[in-house]
């Protein structure tokens, strides 16, 4: 099974600024906590950050075929991005949407995601344990499908 990590604008500064918002480690610290957990369950990883929201959809769309599942951090995005959406909901691949910090209990603008409809879900609020759930998300829902 190969899984395909997206991150969107800004979650290259993790671990140096808003470190009480979004923890202190970095993408690639969270990325090396993913791996670790990914080759326990037998899974490939694959990591990749934007700041460009057509880089981030054309990631989305060359997935098709590529990967099983993505795990999704569209940080900004998520907020703003039907171009995000129409994607997702074009590429027919499972989407788990993640956040490190828990939008529904910060400002109002962060409490509405273009992304979650067209997502199997969403997990939000658990730091970078919140990747490893997606990760996780990821397998069982495999697993669920393709059994029988
Ligand atoms: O909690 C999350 O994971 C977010 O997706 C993070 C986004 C935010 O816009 C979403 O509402 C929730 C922001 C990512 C920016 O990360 C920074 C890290 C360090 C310094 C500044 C921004």
């Amino acid at each position: 099974m190969k899984i395909l990590f997206l991150n969107g604008p800004n979650l290259n500064l993790l671990g140096q600024r808003e470190t009480g918002i979004y923890g202190q480690m970095t993408l690639a610290q969270i990325e090396g906590e993913v791996r670790k957990r990914a080759t326990a369950l037998g899974v490939d990883v694959e990591f990749r950050q934007s700041n460009l929201e057509g880089e981030l959809v054309g990631w989305v769309q060359a997935a098709k075929g590529v990967f099983d599942a993505i795990v999704l951090n569209a940080a900004a995005y998520t907020h703003t991005s039907i171009a995000l959406r129409d994607a997702i909901a074009a590429v027919k691949i499972p989407v788990v949407e993640v956040h490190l910090s828990n939008i529904h209990a910060r400002e109002e603008f962060r409490h509405r995601s273009m992304i979650a409809s067209v997502c199997k879900g969403q997990i939000s609020g658990f730091g970078h344990f919140s990747y490893i759930l997606g990760l996780e998300a990821c397998v069982n829902a495999n697993a669920t499908s393709t059994r029988g």
